[in-house]
């Protein structure tokens, strides 16, 4: 394929209710859509950074410059371009996992989408639904919580992750488990907010039985992972600091992790989303896949990764309306039986719904080739 023009366009959402992590409360998702423009025809990804660089560094207001100065020309740059191509122009650019995972993902909606290939066909997936998880933000009170996560069992939702910080862990933990029974299968994502000597509060989540752990600590303390690995119980599990295939090796290789959150937005792309896949697969590791409150472009990509093999965890493959009241594709992913349907459309699974898109532009920058 020929690549001959990037549309950035920078859409706001609405969330239905507020969404409270360690980083802070979000009630709008603000991110960039990137539509890659080919001699083949069109494709779109999708951007799943935070509004701040607290997740990571990457934050939504800095993905247009970036890629419009230092990502478009090096893909602009090379005569043909297939998606496979997109890691290795853009390797020699430090970090900004998001900002070329949508790259990626664009080019790889407009090559799979012209040769009438799903995604899912592409990864060569067997299954075709996936279980979904839902992800409970944190709440101003207990009963809050539990009225919220009594609504996503009623729902069907077969595995419910709790966000949980200092101060927010035992109580909201031991209340679930109190109102809900031992055999809701359930988890807690930390989002970092511990330092590598909190052992103490999370030697007390031992008892509850708890799936996993998520992210305890830091994205650099690697290392601390094993120590507390050592102190505990309940697997742990890495987000934020499985940046790569090759530091998950590492992780694996130090003891320091259990199980992998698998998120293409953090590691760069779908295709080192399958390579982290498989080497956790290779070394027993088993992987459940992430969200970053992505709309229904990358969801439904997200929903094929799913179906691989190594997935052998339930994902925070949530529907639609767990976040949006609406969403920007005409094929928004509905819950059935608790399981998310594996799209199977040319390209990367959605049918782009253009007037909502339109609707929810603030900025549109085209950089051209
Ligand atoms: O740590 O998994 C996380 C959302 C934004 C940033 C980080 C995380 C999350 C979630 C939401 O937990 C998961 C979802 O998209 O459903
Ligand atoms: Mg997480």
């Amino acid at each position: 394929m020929i690549l001959q023009g990037l549309e950035l366009r920078r859409v706001q959402l609405p969330l239905i209710a507020p969404f409270q992590t360690s980083f802070g409360t979000q009630t709008v998702r603000d991110i960039v859509l990137v539509r890659a423009i080919t001699d083949a025809g069109e494709g779109w990804g999708e951007c799943v950074t935070m509004p701040w660089p607290l997740y990571s560094s990457e934050s939504t207001d800095l993905v247009i410059p970036l890629i419009s100065a230092h990502l478009a020309p090096r893909l602009f740059a090379a005569p043909q371009l297939r998606a496979e191509d997109v890691r290795p122009l853009l390797g020699p650019i430090h970090g900004h996992p998001m900002a070329k995972a949508a790259l990626e993902a664009a080019i790889l909606d407009a090559e799979l989408t012209a040769e009438g290939r799903s995604f899912a066909a592409y990864l060569g997936v067997s299954r075709d639904r996936v279980p979904c998880g839902v992800s409970v933000g944190i709440f101003p009170s207990i009963p809050e919580l539990l009225a919220a996560v009594e609504a996503y069992l009623d729902q069907g939702y077969q595995r419910i992750k709790l966000k949980i910080q200092p101060g927010w862990d035992i109580e909201p933990v031991r209340a679930v488990r109190q109102t809900f029974g031992a055999d809701v299968p359930l988890q807690v994502d930390a989002n970092a907010a511990y330092a590598p000597t909190d052992i103490t509060p999370l030697q007390a989540l031992d008892p509850f039985d708890l799936l996993l752990i998520e992210q305890p600590f830091p994205e650099e303390f690697l290392l601390a992972n094993a120590d507390l690995r050592t102190a505990i119980t309940t697997p742990l599990c890495l987000d934020e600091s499985a940046t790569s295939t090759a530091v998950v090796a590492d992780a694996i290789r130090a003891d320091a992790v259990d199980i992998i959150n698998i998120k293409p937005g953090r590691v760069g792309g779908f295709l080192e989303a399958v390579e982290m896949h498989d080497l956790c697969r290779a070394r027993g590791v088993p992987v459940w896949c992430g969200g970053m409150v992505e709309s229904g472009i990358g969801r439904a990509a997200n929903t094929a990764l799913a179906a691989l093999d190594g997935f052998t965890l339930v994902g925070d493959n949530s529907a639609f309306d767990r976040f949006f009241a609406t969403d920007i594709v005409t094929d928004p992913r509905v819950m059935v039986d608790g399981h998310l349907r594996v799209p199977t459309r040319p390209g990367m699974g959605f049918e782009l719904d253009v007037d909502a898109v339109r609707a929810a532009t603030v900025e549109t920058v085209t950089v051209a080739a």
